[in-house]
């Protein structure tokens, strides 16, 4: 079983692997039509897309239940895109800002993330972005430290632009090509989140012309629908470029990544499947289709 197929068989076998057996092999009426929405809704696609879905199918006018099912994959695979390549040539420094609300995901993530850019030859460092609680920081050096990659901080509470400016002379002074920052993604009113992204954002201009260069999303993939209303939030605050979809492998909502597609027009660089170092990859549509239908 492959990453993906292991990853989301909760999603797999709650929906999209039951299609088969629910709808046999008949002809179509109405019945099915309420079958399918059902499902699709339940494996959180979202009304706006799962109607998308289903005036797509109909336009096709099957009359077997069959024909219907090879449709909708078809029709949900053509929804999604394989990510464009980020823009991280690292000449000059390259620099990623991870953005998402707490407990999403980020700085596991930005773990995974730094891991295989390391593995593939890249000189990577880490800035401890998120300086509110002192848990944050000491999470990411933990992380730094198992994937050998190092992790600019400074004391809990301190300004995150600096973090991110004393990152950068850390990365120049030590050849570095790509710094990953980890923010704070507190989303309470009395608290100025826009502020601070907007600040380091400015920072990292600063110090690299046209930086950040990729702005990744991260959001929780057990929290369906509602992840789409946050994307929304933090695209108001800063030009996300690319979405981390996270915890596919706890949830059966996985169906919430076509709505990313189809409400958010953003591209999913990467998913993450599991706590481990190796549990992200990159996003690909055939198989995520693939794997959410066949059990192999
Ligand atoms: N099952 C699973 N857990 C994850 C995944 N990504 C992150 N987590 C867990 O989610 C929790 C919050 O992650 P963290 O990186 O601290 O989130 P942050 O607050 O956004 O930095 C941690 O317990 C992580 O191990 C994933 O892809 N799958
Ligand atoms: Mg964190």
């Amino acid at each position: 079983m492959s990453v993906f197929n292991k990853g989301l068989s909760k999603t797999r076998r709650s929906f999209f692997g039951r299609i088969a057996d629910m709808l046999g092999s008949t002809d179509i009426d109405e019945d099915t039509w309420d079958e399918i929405e059902a499902i699709l809704i339940q494996a959180d696609l979202g009304v706006d897309t799962t109607q998308h879905v289903l005036s797509e199918l109909r336009k096709q006018g099957y009359r077997r239940t069959d024909d219907l099912q090879q449709g909708l994959r078809a029709v949900l695979a053509a929804m999604l895109e394989t990510p464009p390549p980020m823009n991280i040539s690292g000449r000059p420094l390259s620099i990623i800002l991870v953005v998402g609300v707490n407990g999403s995901g980020k700085t596991t993530s930005i773990a995974k993330l730094a891991n295989r850019l390391n593995n593939s030859g890249r000189k990577v460092i880490l800035a401890a972005g998120d300086t509110f609680r002192a848990a944050a920081i000491e999470q990411l050096q933990a992380w730094g430290e198992r994937i050998n990659v190092p992790v600019i901080a400074n004391q809990p509470g301190s300004d995150p632009a600096s973090v991110v400016y004393d990152a950068t002379e850390a990365a120049h002074a030590r050849g570095k090509d790509i710094l990953i920052v980890d923010t704070a993604g507190r989303l309470h009113t009395n608290y100025n989140l826009m502020g601070e992204l907007a600040k380091m954002k400015a920072v990292s201009a600063k110090v690299v012309p046209d930086a950040p260069h990729e702005v990744l999303l991260v959001l929780d993939g057990t929290t369906g629908q509602n992840a789409l209303q946050q994307a929304q939030k933090f695209r108001e605050m800063v030009d996300v470029t690319g979405v981390i979809v996270t915890k596919l492998d706890s949830t059966a909502k996985g169906g919430m990544v076509f709505s990313i597609f189809n409400e958010l027009k953003l591209p999913v660089q990467y998913i993450g499947l599991g706590e481990g170092m190796y549990d992200m990859v990159s996003f690909d549509p055939e198989i995520f289709v693939k794997s959410l239908f066949d059990e192999n």
